[in-house]
């Protein structure tokens, strides 16, 4: 079952990525560590301006990147001298990550920090002891000087190769030092442990999508191979603890603003349908939209997830509510995966026809998830034939499911196979 912070990170649906830093300035995708600070040098920087554009696309949090893979520290942190402090923004007295936080509690946005492990420029990367304690002293600022941070953002990249440096994490310790410091944390990284990867960069949880896994499968970021991204991406209905996938995908072809990205930013649509493979297969949407060099989200970018929101809006205005479904308990042969008491069918007299094309299903996940199949009908009369229009597998915290429009004066959702006995489930239709 989620803890009170998995559960209020999962009612977020969407929150925003920014990935800002060296890179922006380079052009490039990942830094080596060798940049000089000196061309950190955002001309516009408005962290507002991201606030606002997360506000308008409807996002609940924003992630902010304070060190990449390049080790360069978006804060004036004690531990290295390659950070803002030495850039010439403010004259070396700017704090991103402040006004970052800033920004985010001016709108009631939720706050949280991606620090990079793997680091490029720290002279004592591949020392493990020394560089723990050097990540862990990075760390610490963070989270003790900029006031609550809801999540905590671990990547598991690494790319030093064969000849390069071999550094050995100490992740429970991390973990450990992570929710002393702020113990109301999300923590998030390839096998969370508080929410999980969801295993690919394309924007699609699984079709199946278990909040529950088996963290032997999973035991630390970085880890790979088939079994792993399929634990990732579809979780596991005997999972041992609750890990919650999160889809972080990005508006534009890169993590980090290239200009020549500007006509390849992902289109109104095309952000709908992310929303419907992340939020719509119960994960929350982690969208990133890098700022310029100026230090402002790109307008087309700003544009595009305004339209976005507005689209989802539209999308999803409800016809009148339901009226309350009549619910049965059904006892039948091969549709039993636990040994419980039936099936739950909910079934709904509309009172009138209305012309549908999308539902939202919905399990109370703060008891748990145990539907693993289910199949939405409708009809038209009374005595018709019943006509499935869609038909699915897990369900979580939302399932949506999109159809060609059908006119339907009768409802019925039919739970075909859970885990444990089904409880029954919102259901909404638009
Ligand atoms: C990856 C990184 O290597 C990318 O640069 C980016 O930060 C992405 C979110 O995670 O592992």
């Amino acid at each position: 079952m989620p803890s009170a912070a998995q559960l209020a990170w999962q009612r977020d649906e969407l929150a925003l990525f920014i990935h800002f830093g060296v890179n922006t300035f380079t052009n490039r995708e990942w830094g080596d560590g060798t940049e000089d600070p000196a061309i950190f040098a955002p001309s516009r920087l408005d962290t507002r301006q991201w606030a606002r554009a997360a506000q308008a696309a409807g996002a609940r949090a924003m992630i902010l990147t304070a060190k990449h893979h390049d080790g360069f520290c978006l804060w004036p942190t004690k531990t290295t001298d390659h950070s803002v402090a030495r850039s010439p923004f403010l004259g070396g007295n700017g704090d991103i990550v402040r006004e970052f936080v800033e920004a985010c509690r001016e709108h009631n946005l939720k706050v949280g920090l991606y620090l990079s492990p793997w680091d490029r420029n720290a002279k004592v990367y591949g020392d493990s002891p020394r560089y723990n304690e050097f990540y862990w002293a990075q760390l610490t600022e963070l989270l003790t000087q900029y006031g609550t941070i809801d999540e905590v953002w671990f990547d598991g990249a690494n790319g030093e190769g064969p000849n390069g440096k071999k550094q050995v994490y100490d992740w429970p310790a991390t973990w450990e030092l992570t929710l002393k410091l702020q113990p109301n944390a999300v923590i998030f990284s390839d096998a969370g442990p508080g929410v999980r990867w969801i295993g690919n960069e394309n924007g699609v949880a699984g079709q199946t999508n278990w909040s529950t896994v088996d963290p032997s499968v999973v035991p630390v970021p970085g880890v790979s191979g088939p079994a792993v991204t399929k634990m990732l991406r579809e979780g596991d209905p005997n999972g041992s603890v609750w890990r919650p996938g999160e889809t972080d995908v990005s508006i534009r072809p890169g993590w980090f603003y290239h200009p020549a990205d500007d006509a390849k930013v992902r289109s109104v649509d095309n952000l709908v349908n992310l929303y419907f493979t992340s939020v719509g297969r119960n994960s929350k949407l982690l969208l990133n939209v890098p700022p310029t060099p100026e230090g402002l989200l790109h307008d087309i970018d700003v544009e595009r997830l305004a339209g976005m929101r507005t689209k989802l809006n539209d999308l999803f205005t409800a016809t009148a509510p339901l009226p309350p479904p009549t619910i049965r308990t059904v006892r039948g042969a091969n549709r039993v995966m636990f040994s419980g008491d039936g099936f739950v069918e909910m079934d709904w007299d509309l009172r009138d026809t209305r012309t549908i094309s999308i539902a939202e299903l919905r399990e109370d996940i703060s008891s748990g998830q145990v539907i693993s199949g289910y199949t939405i009908e409708g009809r038209i009369e009374t005595d018709g034939p019943w006509q499935t229009l869609a038909t699915g597998m897990t369900i979580g915290y939302c399932k949506l499911d999109r159809f060609a429009p059908v006119t339907v004066r009768f409802m019925r959702v039919r739970i075909t196979s859970s885990v444990a006995p089904a409880r029954p489930i919102t259901v909404k239709l638009y």
